[in-house]
């Protein structure tokens, strides 16, 4: 199904034609095949034998909220009765990506957009699009997480103010670096909570024990200038000490947008002035 959505990239998979303005669409259960399951179970059976070793405390214990993510393709509006009475967020099914405007919309009120549809079998181990997998597996459980939620909802105000001013750059950055790839330093030693790791099986391991990449501790004015790869392992992660350090640094960003929006980039993987890095213990 090909499609031209204004602000979205050419030939998504998703079904555009189908969403409300808002981009969002109904989930329709009924639609999931006895192969989408059995796709589901796989990738959820491989990244749960990685979870207690690799994972976040507050990724796990977001997770141990749905038990039934382990039966198959879950129905989202059963995901949001556990989410509002952890945090009031709350999940939308949508088409895929969706323009940043309308994607802001949503965070900035407690709505997290899922993509409906799930990879096929021969795409398990890659997918250029975000699927429910990545969605729903990689994104949902850290929304129970009380600082790491208001550190969304903050974050999707932002948006709007940042697209005004033409600074949604910086602000994708942010996102790439500490929501879909950030580490977070634990008793237990460096964790994963990103949604682009915890749904990857190859980089949930990459990310929190090889000594390829890079490591820094995170740091707002950093990460806002720090370009990255989008098909390939990350080569730098930044690494947080607890959510609450997100949910503070958001304050921050009326005053470093317009100047990272004007900053020249720092390459992905390279060093930069400043950087902190993280030590493999
Ligand atoms: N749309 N459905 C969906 N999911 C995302 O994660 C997403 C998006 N649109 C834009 C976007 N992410 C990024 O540009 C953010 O940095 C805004
Ligand atoms: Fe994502």
């Amino acid at each position: 199904m090909e499609t031209s959505v204004p602000g979205l990239p050419q030939g998504l998979r998703g079904d555009y034609a189908r969403a409300r303005p808002d981009f969002t669409l109904t989930q329709d259960m009924a639609t999931y095949t006895e192969a989408d399951h059995a796709t589901w179970r796989t990738l959820y059976e491989r990244q749960a034998a990685l979870l207690p070793r690799h994972a976040a405390a507050a990724f796990r214990e977001g997770l141990a909220r749905l038990p039934f993510f382990a039966e198959g393709v879950p129905d989202l509006a059963r995901v949001s009765r556990v989410l509002r009475a952890a945090t009031g967020w709350s999940l939308v099914a949508v088409p895929g990506l969706i323009p940043d405007d309308a994607f802001f919309a949503h965070l900035a009120a407690r709505r997290f957009p899922v993509t409906h549809w799930i990879r096929r079998p021969e795409e398990l181990d890659y997918i250029v699009e975000p699927d429910i997998f990545h969605d729903a597996f990689g994104h949902v459980p850290l929304l129970a997480q009380p600082d790491f939620a208001d550190f969304l909802e903050a974050y999707g105000r932002l948006g709007e103010q940042a697209a005004r001013i033409g600074a949604l750059k910086p602000l994708a950055r942010l996102y790439w670096h500490m929501v879909e790839f950030g580490l977070i330093r634990e008793s237990g030693g460096l964790r994963a909570y990103g949604a682009g790791i915890l749904s990857s099986r190859t980089e949930t391991v990459y990310a929190t024990e090889s000594e390829k990449p890079r490591r820094l501790r995170f740091a707002l004015w950093r990460v806002l200038r720090s370009d990255y790869f989008i098909d390939d392992l990350q080569p730098t992660y930044f690494v947080i000490s607890d959510y609450a350090e997100l949910f503070a640094a958001m304050e921050r960003l009326p005053e470093l947008l317009p100047l990272a929006r004007d900053a020249a980039p720092i390459p992905p993987g390279a060093a930069a002035e400043g950087d902190i890095p993280h030590r493999l213990a």
